[in-house]
């Protein structure tokens, strides 16, 4: 069985929920990215805007000015992959200028009306993950009747959309987007049958990492940087179910765990 490549997150924002901003700093986003690296990073996942509940939104220009001189920095020094966690178009045609090759977008291309058009001309991967509603307000009471089926059925559409609008199939990825707009339930349902997202033909993406329905599980494990062992049965839940890659924050550590269970099933 194939082990899935792993993906680690560097935030260069003030208010990430995983890392609290420890790496706003443009040398500390740096380091931590040369960190992850020597822990085995196959992608790594630049992003200069928080996503969760609550967070302020960040001008154009400033996400620009956090994230490019990271990629140009990481670029010049690994040829390791670099993927642009943005909902902005021109954000990820900076990105993709400076060297990353993947955008990765939590909206699937739905924040712009310019989103898939432009994705078609960078001519890069991108990663379309679900979302039931806006960062804001996602966690409010979020409802489905079928969650998997409803998962599978939007990401099957975002991915034809992308495709009428010029993505080569080749390009797309699919994400569940565990935690976007998802009670615990939810969550443990779509990680339980990540294999209907993987029949649907495309590479999958988790990112389960530090997250909060962690905490629901195990309420002993109260901050992000706690949530490791969590974040580790998820990934190889994923690696069972054959998912293309992981998004991690502790790369190292999963990376072992992944070594570790693509042994046992050589
Ligand atoms: N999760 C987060 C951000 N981007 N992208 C994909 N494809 N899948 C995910 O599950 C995903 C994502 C949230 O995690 P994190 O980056 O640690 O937090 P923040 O958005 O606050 O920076």
């Amino acid at each position: 069985m194939n082990k899935p490549l792993v993906m680690g997150v560097v935030n260069v924002t003030p208010d990430s929920f995983s890392d609290g901003g420890r790496f706003l700093d443009a040398g500390a986003a740096l380091s931590r990215a040369r960190r992850l690296i020597e822990g085995g990073a196959d992608i790594l996942d630049i992003g200069g805007e928080s996503t969760r509940p609550g967070a302020v939104p960040v001008p154009e220009s400033e996400e620009i000015a956090r994230v490019v001189p990271l990629i140009e920095a990481i670029r010049g020094e690994s040829g390791v992959r670099i993927s642009i966690d943005t909902m902005k178009p021109a954000v990820a045609r900076a990105a993709v200028a400076a060297g990353a090759t993947i955008w990765n977008d939590v909206t699937a291309l739905r924040w712009s009306r310019d989103g898939v058009a432009a994705a078609a001309e960078l001519g890069c991967e991108v990663v379309l993950m679900h979302m039931l509603g806006e960062p804001r307000t996602m966690q409010d009471d979020p409802r489905y009747d079928d969650v998997v089926a409803e998962v599978g059925a939007f990401l099957a559409e975002r991915a034809e959309t992308a495709m009428a609008a010029g993505v080569a199939r080749e390009k797309i990825w699919l994400d569940p987007g565990i935690g976007f707009g998802k009670t615990v339930a939810h969550n443990l349902s779509l990680l339980a049958h990540l294999d209907a997202l993987v029949d649907l033909g495309f590479p999958v993406i988790l990112g389960a990492s530090r997250k909060r329905f962690l905490t629901a599980l195990d309420p002993s494990a109260k901050e992000p940087d706690q949530r490791l062992p969590g974040s580790l049965a998820a990934a190889l839940t994923g690696a069972a179910a054959s998912v293309a890659a992981v998004r991690v924050h502790d790369v190292a550590e999963t990376v072992q765990a992944l070594k570790v269970w693509a042994a046992i099933h050589a």
